[in-house]
């Protein structure tokens, strides 16, 4: 029998409202449709094989629909619940090359806040039955309220983030996202459709011995990660590590945030500002980090220190235990 004991999703963004910088519920009511939004991707990446076989049969599913793609579906389930709520007036996604006006029932730009997303990061690995996830950043509007939002409201610095958080579709479906005051990560009981406080005020331990990151790519790597991923195999004290690739950021990431590790897509000779998104990858997952007592930056700087200057643009991504990720910069510093 579930321990009802649990507090709901629900219940904790009630209670800690008056926690919420500037709130007066509008904040509550943004966090609820990502909720929402959360448990209908849910339903569709769970049953995303049996989908694709019935789209294989012509291209239609089983409802007569065009088959959509999972991240261009989740996209507009996020945006859809997102532009709902009135509290909305901008959302800058991966999916779309612009960011959108998100208006309000009297066609005004009334809601108070923006928000960058990942509908559905690592949706390559749907395929394969593999973990995907959701990311999302949220920023109040810097331009005149009631007025278009404009692409200074997106181009923030991570600091000013009010709110971020995951969505982790995996073996079970957890919402984790931190408002400024800790980390707390909700498990979905999927025969309730509600989500339980499962992971209350999340730490990333200050060490680890686990490093993530695709070792396909070392010829490209810069002398610093090369170096890091030779100290972390030497036989020395707790090593050799333990390398864990899953593919999926959030789940590699939520992993090293339980486990203890390190995450690092750095710049390659080919990508020299690696693969990951500022806005809607690297900023709200930096967030969530440092709110846990980690360390998040591009190998030389804090990540959500950078000035963005472009809406996908990329940066190199280290992050994870604090130790760990010292350890990264001072290889990165010593052979830069
Ligand atoms: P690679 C997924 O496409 C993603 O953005 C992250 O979720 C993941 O960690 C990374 O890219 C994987 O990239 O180049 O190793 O396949």
């Amino acid at each position: 029998m579930e321990d009802q004991s649990f507090q709901t999703l629900g219940e904790f963004i009630i209670d800690k409202q008056e926690d919420f910088m500037y709130s007066t519920g509008e904040l509550s009511r943004l966090l609820s449709a990502i909720r929402l939004a959360s448990k209908m991707v849910n339903r569709q990446v769970n049953k995303a094989g049996i989908a694709n076989i019935i789209g294989k049969a012509g291209n239609d599913n089983i409802q007569g629909e065009a088959q959509q793609k999972l991240d261009v579906l989740a996209n507009e389930i996020f945006i859809e619940a997102l532009s709902q709520r009135e509290v909305v007036c901008g959302i800058a996604s991966e999916e779309n090359d612009d960011f959108m006006q998100i208006r309000t029932s009297h066609n005004a730009h009334l809601g108070k806040y923006v928000v960058l997303i990942d509908p559905l990061d690592g949706s390559s690995n749907i395929d394969v039955n593999v973990s995907v996830g959701t990311i999302f950043s949220i920023y109040r509007r810097v331009s005149e309220p009631g007025t278009p939002v404009v692409l200074e409201d997106f181009l923030q610095k991570g600091v000013n983030q009010v709110a971020a958080g995951y969505v982790v579709y995996g073996s079970s479906t957890m919402i984790v996202f931190t408002t400024g005051n800790g980390v707390n990560g909700f498990t979905l009981d999927p025969s309730l459709g509600t989500y339980y406080l499962s992971h209350p005020n999340m730490q990333f331990p200050k060490s680890g011995n686990i490093y993530s990151i695709n070792e396909g790519n070392y010829a490209k790597f810069p002398q610093g990660v090369k170096k890091y991923l030779k100290y972390c195999q030497q036989e020395e004290g707790d090593r050799p590590y333990t390398s864990r690739y899953i593919g999926s950021l959030v789940s590699d990431f939520h992993r090293n945030m339980i486990k203890g590790g390190i995450y690092i897509y750095p710049s390659t000779s080919q990508s020299p500002n690696g693969k990951l998104r500022l806005l809607y990858e690297c900023n709200p997952m930096a967030f969530i980090t440092e709110q846990a007592g980690g360390k998040c930056t591009d190998g030389f700087q804090r990540i959500m220190e950078i000035e963005p200057t472009e809406l996908h643009q990329r940066v190199p991504f280290f992050c994870g235990s604090t130790t760990m990720v010292d350890k990264a910069e001072e290889f990165m510093r010593e052979l830069e």
